[in-house]
């Protein structure tokens, strides 16, 4: 069995009820366990300001999927949530489901980079994640709790509990 930390995001289509929806998908998932939730995070979109804030949240894993298997699912629930994918970078989306961390594997293929490249740059990702992985080590040696630290929270709030 392998863990992964998933970001959740939405900022269309009622986000609190997207990432509910989402997570109760990811529990429904066969050969996946959710062993814990984050609280959903209200955050300033990053990239194009003329877009609605957004809910952040992460969740761990537990899976005997693999990094790729793991995508396609996370991918088949974005799409049945009514993601339409464009070619707006950083645009907005109902649901936007990334993998953060698998294992302590480094991946860097056309389709997946793990850990995920913005990882270490967001708030609304560090900040949850720091919250149900304090101790976690990155596999570069960084530290989440001292990442989460030092980050500029722009804005960040808890906006309540997710479960
Ligand atoms: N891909 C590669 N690595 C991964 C990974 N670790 N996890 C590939 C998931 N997917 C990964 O993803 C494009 C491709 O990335 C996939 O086909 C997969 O093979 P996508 O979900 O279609 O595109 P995207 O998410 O729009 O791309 P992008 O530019 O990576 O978006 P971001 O970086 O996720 O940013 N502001 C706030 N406050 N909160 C947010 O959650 N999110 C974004 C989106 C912008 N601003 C935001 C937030
Ligand atoms: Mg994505």
């Amino acid at each position: 069995m392998s863990l992964a930390y998933i970001g959740l995001g939405s900022n269309l289509s009622d986000p609190q009820a997207q990432i509910s929806s989402a997570l109760d998908k990811l529990t429904q998932l066969d050969n996946c366990v959710v062993k814990k939730v984050s609280s959903l995070y209200f955050s300033r979109p990053m990239g194009p300001q003329d877009q609605p804030d957004y809910m952040n949240a992460v969740v761990a894993i537990e899976t005997s999927l693999n990094a790729i298997e793991l995508l396609e699912e996370l991918q088949s629930i974005e799409n049945n949530a009514g993601r339409v994918r464009k070619d707006n970078r950083w645009g907005a989306r109902a649901l936007d489901l990334d993998i953060l961390l698998f294992d302590l594997q480094v991946i860097n293929t056309v389709r997946l980079t793990i850990p995920h490249y913005g990882l270490k740059l967001r708030e609304f990702v560090l900040l949850p994640l720091a919250e149900i992985a304090a101790k976690l080590v990155l596999p570069d040696g960084d530290s989440i709790q001292e990442l989460a630290n030092q980050i500029d929270k722009n804005g960040l709030k808890i906006h309540s509990k997710l479960r």
